[in-house]
């Protein structure tokens, strides 16, 4: 079986709904908490993402609530131990890997985490940034959650998917900051930000977390 056949068979029994292998020669940005390492010595990124439950989305309405928290949390959880299996089968075959988390803060005023998820599954090929700020699948839209291993198992890289939202403007209507612009680059993050350090006290959730675009965003099935 190829390098890739064996992530393949590695992701699909941990369940996962899409993946892709980014080349990280193209990253260009930097990458935090990894020590000496460089990308030189990890140069393919796999990444890959799960569903949210369609269920859950359907009850948000204007903001977050406690199901959809617990939901992000139980994601969350579930995309770190998907890293840590997947990281493992790697070194099993003796290779290096770094599995990162799906959402840890590392740098709270850039607002950072030690590597942009969204940016590799675009280099991955498993979507586009959309004009809501997401990584939007040409299947599941913005519902899905992401994460990423860093490895120098010699893998086969995907390429781009050349594709943008069109003329789709679900998530600019409902946005609850009007933080969603037609232009993806001029997306409001300050805004969004502030929405959602309202929601994170108002609405007793402790995180900073929405959903309205994410709901909005179910992609072209
Ligand atoms: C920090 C973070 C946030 C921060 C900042 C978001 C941001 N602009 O990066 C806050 C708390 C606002 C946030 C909000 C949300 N997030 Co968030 N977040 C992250 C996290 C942990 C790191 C992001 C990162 O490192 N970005 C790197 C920077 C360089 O990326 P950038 O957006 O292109 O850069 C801009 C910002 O940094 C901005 N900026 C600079 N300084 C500052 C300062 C402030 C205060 C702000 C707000 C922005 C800002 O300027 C840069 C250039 O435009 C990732 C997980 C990960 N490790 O990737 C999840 C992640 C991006 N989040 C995710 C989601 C879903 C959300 C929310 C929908 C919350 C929710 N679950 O309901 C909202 C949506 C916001 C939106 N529409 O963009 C998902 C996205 C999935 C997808 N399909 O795309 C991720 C990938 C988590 C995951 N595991 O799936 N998030």
């Amino acid at each position: 079986m190829s390098q890739n056949g064996k992530i393949e068979k590695w992701l699909a029994d941990l369940d996962i709904d899409t993946f892709g292998v980014a080349d990280m020669s193209l990253y260009g940005e930097e990458i935090t908490g990894i020590g000496d390492l460089t990308v030189g010595e990890l140069p393919f990124a796999v990444s890959f993402g799960i569903v949210l439950s369609r269920g859950i989305l359907e009850t948000l309405s204007d903001g977050p609530t406690q199901l959809y928290l617990h939901h992000y949390r139980q994601l969350n959880y579930r995309l770190d131990m998907i890293a840590y299996f997947l990281g493992r089968s790697i070194e099993r075959e003796g290779f290096r890997a770094v599995p990162f988390a799906a959402s840890q803060v590392v740098d709270w005023q850039r607002q950072r985490g030690h590597i942009n998820h969204k940016k590799v599954g675009v280099m991955a090929g498993l979507g586009w940034i959309g004009r809501n700020n997401l990584l939007v699948h040409p299947v599941f839209g913005a519902r899905a959650r992401y994460n990423t291993v860093l490895t120098d198992m010699p893998l086969e890289a995907d390429t781009r998917l050349e594709e943008d939202c069109g003329s789709c403007i679900r998530c600019l209507e409902i946005c609850p900051a009007g933080a969603i612009r037609m232009e993806p680059a001029l997306f409001d993050h300050h805004g969004c930000y502030d929405m959602l350090s309202r929601f994170r006290k108002e609405r007793n959730i402790g995180h900073h977390i929405c959903g309205v675009c994410v709901k909005a965003c179910g992609g072209k099935s």
